[in-house]
């Protein structure tokens, strides 16, 4: 276990690649009063464990996932409501039903390659949340039954952030069963904007697919233990994310196929709703 700092998380300046990329006319202004870039929350992800820190500052938070691991790790969001605690949450956990109604979904960073990082934005109010993992081993185990689940605490005050959303340049809509981006995707630099129309919890993962291979390729890998070569690197998305929450994220994107893709387990028969049509192959040129 890594020992980690217990103070609230600094908001540092993305000084780097989200902000720089932006032109500087589309930034929005801030005043005076609070800081102008979403507050930057590490997290650390080992086989498995995470490192966090122990409080967050309420408002528009950026996570960035470095996986220090040797396996795929991402970065579930979730805000624990009705008292509900971790332990809780790990006694109602299962991989292919939806969770109760408890389990608040706020997206988060997706599966990160070891020694690479993504970087995902969300909105948290004040409360109690937790980081998961759902990846699946090889052996068939989740990681969030190995250890990968988090307690941390989001706290309002003066180092909120009060930054808005990073603006977008694209906005991709999730429904019941599908993806609906607001214009074709090029390459270059584009700001994401995930909404989540419902009614269920979705997610995307943006899949960048080797030569040949197809997302449904990915989707057999992915669930039967990652055995072999990748089909595809996630290049962005966002984690689950419940109806009427909004995540953001940024992706360089190069000419080649692509695809969409949600693993989230159905409400109604379970099925992961890949399997109900929510993936997509697309081109960008
Ligand atoms: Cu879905």
């Amino acid at each position: 276990m890594r020992t980690l700092p217990h103070d609230l998380v600094l908001v540092i300046i993305l000084a780097g690649s989200l902000a720089s990329c932006q032109p500087a006319a589309e930034r929005p202004q801030t005043m005076a009063t609070g800081s102008a870039e979403p507050a930057v929350v590490t997290v650390e992800a080992n086989d498995y464990a995470f490192g966090v820190p122990a409080r967050v500052p309420a408002g528009v938070v950026t996570f960035r996932l470095v996986n220090q691991g040797k396996e795929a790790h991402h970065a579930q969001v979730i805000r624990l409501q009705d008292g509900k605690t971790v332990a809780d949450f790990l006694r109602a956990f299962t991989d292919t039903a939806s969770m109760p109604a408890w389990v608040r979904y706020l997206g988060g960073p997706v599966g990160t390659a070891p020694g690479r990082e993504l970087l995902a934005t969300t909105r948290l109010a004040p409360g109690r949340y937790a980081l998961i993992c759902r990846i699946r081993s090889p052996n068939g185990t989740t990681h969030v039954m190995k250890g990968m689940i988090r307690e941390f605490e989001v706290v309002a005050g003066r180092d909120g952030s009060s930054a808005p959303l990073p603006v977008a340049s694209d906005t991709l809509t999730l429904n019941d069963y599908g993806f609906v981006i607001t214009r074709p995707l090029t390459s270059g630099y584009h700001t994401i904007r995930v909404e989540n129309a419902g009614p269920q919890v979705h997610e995307v993962i943006m899949l960048k697919l080797v030569p040949g291979k197809t997302p449904a390729d990915f989707a057999r890998w992915g669930l039967s233990g990652r055995h072999g070569p990748a089909p595809g690197v996630p290049v962005g998305g966002a984690q689950f994310i419940d109806r009427g929450e909004v995540g953001v994220f940024s992706v360089e994107l190069t000419a080649g196929e692509y695809g969409y893709i949600c693993f989230v387990p159905d409400a109604k028969d379970g099925k992961r709703h890949f399997r109900h049509g929510m993936m997509t192959q697309f081109a960008v040129r």
